[in-house]
């Protein structure tokens, strides 16, 4: 039973992988993925200078998933563009994704070029929803400015490019979201982001549990699983068939890969249930996954993908 998966026309031999931000830091963290069972890797959003993050503690593991205010800690575009030069010469079968996150749309544009002119040959993952950096908004929730930076991204880069959106609420906001999309040659949109500014608190210290913004951040978990793939099946009605889905969103066991996969996705990512039970998760979701593909009799993921039914 095949759980690969083909994205932009290119083949991954397992269509599960981290989601960005999660064991992806550095060369350590991103060699233990690459040692995994995961069908391929997103690196950290990259941004133009190199980047701390927030005070710490800013990630909290509980019981029902994570809230984070990392505050896009990362180690700069040419480290990860170095990283991934050396893992393509030494797997030159495998593709990889770079996340790269601009705080305006001349930097997108800079870190487009740093790209075209490097020997990347994979994905590039637009994120658009950080949620946790002070004063800045989730891009994602503007729509005009969406529009804008997609014309101009379509203007400087040419490769297989896709977007990281943040959850969406509201059918009208679907629509106007996938016409803006549609607009353009994506290869993907990956949904979701996590759910931003939530406030988990300790009742016996009366405290928030992480530093930055007073207590603020993105959810990721069990709760945000429904709005996952709730935004991974509304895009999937909307957008054009060559706008292919990751499905990112509350994945911790087979049956959640699965129910991303049956709402549209093409590939599914792993953020909150990788960061606390390590790269071996992709062992056990695979085997999970195909534990339920062969009680179905599908031997494929194009035997269900997509394929979620309706009650009239
Ligand atoms: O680094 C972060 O705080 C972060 C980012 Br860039 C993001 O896109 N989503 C998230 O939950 N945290």
């Amino acid at each position: 039973i095949s759980t690969e998966t083909t994205l932009a026309g290119i083949h991954f031999d397992n269509c599960l992988m981290n989601a960005a931000g999660v064991y992806c830091y550095d060369a350590d963290e991103l060699n233990q993925i690459q040692k995994s069972a995961a069908g391929t890797f997103v690196t950290k959003s990259a941004t133009v200078v190199p980047r701390a993050g927030n005070p710490e503690p800013r990630y909290l593991s509980t019981p029902w998933g994570s809230i984070n205010s990392m505050g896009l800690p990362n180690k700069g575009l040419p480290y990860y563009l170095d990283y991934v030069s050396q893992q393509q010469t030494l797997f030159p079968e495998k593709r990889y994704f770079q996340s790269i996150t601009g705080f305006n749309i001349d930097e997108d544009e800079a870190l487009l070029k740093q790209i075209t002119d490097s020997d990347f040959n994979g994905l590039v993952e637009l994120n658009l929803s950080c949620p946790n950096v002070p004063g800045k908004p989730q891009t994602g929730y503007d729509f005009e400015t969406v529009e804008q930076i997609l014309t101009r991204v379509f203007e400087v880069y040419e490769g297989p490019l896709g977007v990281k959106l943040p959850p969406y609420f509201d059918i009208v906001h679907f629509d106007q979201m996938a016409a803006i999309l549609n607009q353009f040659p994506l290869a993907f949109i990956n949904s979701v982001n996590s759910i931003g500014n939530g406030l988990t608190i300790d009742a016996a210290t009366e405290r928030v549990s992480i530093k930055p913004k007073h207590g603020f951040g993105g959810i990721g978990g069990d709760y945000i699983k429904p709005t996952a793939l709730a935004n991974v099946h509304t895009f999937y009605q909307r957008l054009k068939p060559e706008i292919q889905i990751i499905g990112t969103g509350g994945v911790k066991s087979g049956q959640d890969v699965f129910e991303h996969l049956l709402c549209g996705a093409s590939m599914v990512q792993v953020g909150t249930a990788l960061h606390k039970e390590g790269p071996q998760i992709f062992d056990r979701l695979t085997a999970e996954l195909q534990t339920i593909m062969q009680q179905k009799g599908y031997n494929k993921i194009a035997d269900f993908k997509g394929k979620l039914k309706y009650l009239d």
